[in-house]
């Protein structure tokens, strides 16, 4: 299998993540999803990553649809998302606001750091973080695995907040949510996370 997407996208990261944690081998294309767009959208119309590569030419595409095939296989005793019931449903509820909050920190991102100066709208800019600061406020009052293997909606959570540490400090400085530093430096120690992390982050261009 091909993992396509650089390990910046915290949506490739916690693809990668959970691949690693549930034991499945994966190569890694790393062209750049601006600065190969053309070849990119041969893999998935869409542009985006992360895209999921079978020998057999199967594409799969968003990391939902790819977490969902690999909690499949791996079977139910293993999944990183809990099955059924209110487990899942709070699962799916955290996943949903430290991805949503990848969305508007990077939608504040793209618009600080792509969008030519003239053209920003700081007001836009706000917006984003407002929304960004409340899904990580809500997160912050989980109470948070610090040992053991992380499920999917801790994986997502730390991704999210690796993510903002390093595209906008400022957002999310560590100290201002204690759970979340817990989190971090849990899940930031294990190797698959160490195998996976990312220092520098390039303004992406194309
Ligand atoms: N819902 C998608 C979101 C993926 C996503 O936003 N990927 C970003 C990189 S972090 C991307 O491809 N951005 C380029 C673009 O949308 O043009 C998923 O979970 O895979």
């Amino acid at each position: 299998m091909i993992l396509v997407g650089q390990y910046d996208s915290p949506f490739v990261r916690r693809v990668a993540i959970s691949m690693r944690l549930l034991g499945f081998a994966y190569q890694h294309d790393t062209r750049s999803v601006f600065g190969d767009f053309d070849a990119m959208r041969k893999v998935n119309p869409l542009g985006r990553i992360p895209s999921l590569v079978f020998a057999d030419g199967e594409v799969l595409i968003d990391s939902a649809a790819i977490l969902d095939w690999l909690d499949e296989q791996a079977g139910p005793g293993r999944a990183l998302l809990p099955r059924a019931g209110a487990a899942r449903r709070q699962a799916l509820r955290l996943i949903a606001l430290a991805t949503g909050a990848v969305d508007k920190i990077g939608a504040a991102n793209y618009e600080r750091l792509i969008r030519p100066p003239e053209r920003r709208w700081p007001e836009w800019i706000e917006r984003c973080l407002v929304q960004f600061r409340g899904a990580v406020e809500e997160l912050a009052k989980t109470s948070w695995p610090t040992g053991g293997r992380p499920d999917q909606a801790a994986i997502t959570t730390a991704c999210m907040i690796a993510y903002a540490r390093l595209t906008d400090p400022a957002a999310l400085p560590p100290g201002r949510h204690p759970s979340l530093d817990a989190l971090a430096a849990h899940c930031e120690a294990l190797p698959a996370f160490l195998a996976t992390s990312v220092t520098d982050y390039a303004v992406p261009r194309g």
